[in-house]
């Protein structure tokens, strides 16, 4: 049976569900082309020149490596001249990035994290592009939009994916009627769906945390984990196995494919600071997906799409996956203090 294409899923998706307009549609399109063009800087990686870094910093103080302003660049230049975008913000650059006179202004925010994972660029463990869509409010047609148009919440977004570039290369999107998986098919250089509904299992024994940061953790986090490390004997009553390779797409992807849940929680290192994912182009695309897998996504007590976002950049606590495992987490901040 011939699998469809991406073009062919979307198309559907705006004539039978009208979940997806054709702007919309154009927009993923041009995104999933320029991930295509990413993956193939990425896989050719010592050969390519583009390994380690830069010697430069990003607005997130962080050293950037050379293919994270690649895969910046390669998105900007995709998606500026083709007229569905009235701007686009990236983890990449300290403020939006208007669209340039000499092209038409839609009506569509595109927010991305251009290569996520970065610290597993140069060992050859998989990296990703995270992408949010989000409507630009505005009362014209064509008037400019500033960083204020981009703070609206998840619940916001009309799309959202990301592209995992691992042993298969591939596109997970939703357009707010479930969640639909594509592998790179490179000698046709087409996306073929291969995971029509992505469901997440309710329930789990697989977390994801960065254990190293025990030390750091709230009361109600550390009970959590103590718990599932308990095991059969302890409160959880079952065994736990645990996965961190330490980039959030990698880590979703598994979630979104057998269930779990992935954790990045507030510590006590930056205490000002919420924790260390971004709101706007990692926690909300993410959300969106494991929630319209059927999956959920909090602070620690809220859902992260229901956040009203203040700065672009600005950072969140992660708890998501396996609804009831998420529940169970919400469960203990109640328990034992918010943290
Ligand atoms: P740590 C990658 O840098 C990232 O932003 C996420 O993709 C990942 O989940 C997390 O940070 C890993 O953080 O502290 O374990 O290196």
């Amino acid at each position: 049976m011939k699998r469809k294409t991406l073009t062919q899923y979307l198309v559907e998706q705006q004539r039978e569900h009208g979940v997806v307009v054709p702007e919309v549609r154009l927009l993923i399109e041009v995104v999933a082309r320029a991930c295509k063009a990413i993956s193939h800087a990425v896989s050719k990686g010592a050969l390519g020149g583009v390994l380690g870094s830069l010697g430069t910093e990003n607005v997130q103080g962080e050293v950037q490596k050379k293919l994270d302003v690649m895969s910046n660049e390669i998105l900007l230049e995709a998606n500026e001249w083709g007229g569905h975008l009235a701007a686009m913000a990236s983890e990449e650059m300290e403020t939006i990035h208007p669209i340039p006179n000499r092209y038409p202004k839609g009506e569509y925010l595109l927010l991305f994290d251009p290569l996520d994972g970065s610290s597993n660029i140069d060992v050859n463990v998989s990296i990703g592009t995270i992408f949010s869509v989000l409507r630009a409010h505005h009362d014209t047609p064509g008037q400019p939009v500033g960083e204020q148009d981009f703070m609206q919440p998840g619940n916001k977004q009309v799309a959202s994916g990301y592209a995992v570039y691992g042993p298969q290369t591939m596109l997970v999107i939703t357009v707010g009627n479930g969640v639909a998986g594509f592998t790179l098919d490179r000698e046709m250089g087409s996306w073929v769906l291969t995971h029509e509904d992505m469901r997440i299992p309710e329930d789990t024994k697989e977390f994801a945390i960065n254990m190293s940061n025990m030390r750091h953790w709230a009361p109600p986090v550390k009970h959590y984990i103590d718990d599932c490390l308990a095991g059969k004997t302890g409160p959880r009553g079952k065994d736990f196995n645990m996965r961190w390779v330490a980039s959030m797409v990698a880590d979703v992807h598994r979630i979104l494919t057998r269930g779990g849940i992935f954790m990045y929680p507030w510590d006590s290192r930056e205490p000002n600071k919420p924790g260390k994912l971004r709101l706007m182009y990692e926690a909300n695309p993410m959300s969106l997906l494991i929630e319209q897998a059927g999956g959920a996504a909090i602070d620690g007590t809220q859902r992260i799409l229901d956040i009203q976002p203040m700065q672009l950049h600005q950072r969140v606590s992660v708890i998501l996956g396996s609804k009831n495992e998420v529940e169970t987490v919400a469960r203990y901040h109640k328990e034992h203090g918010q943290g």
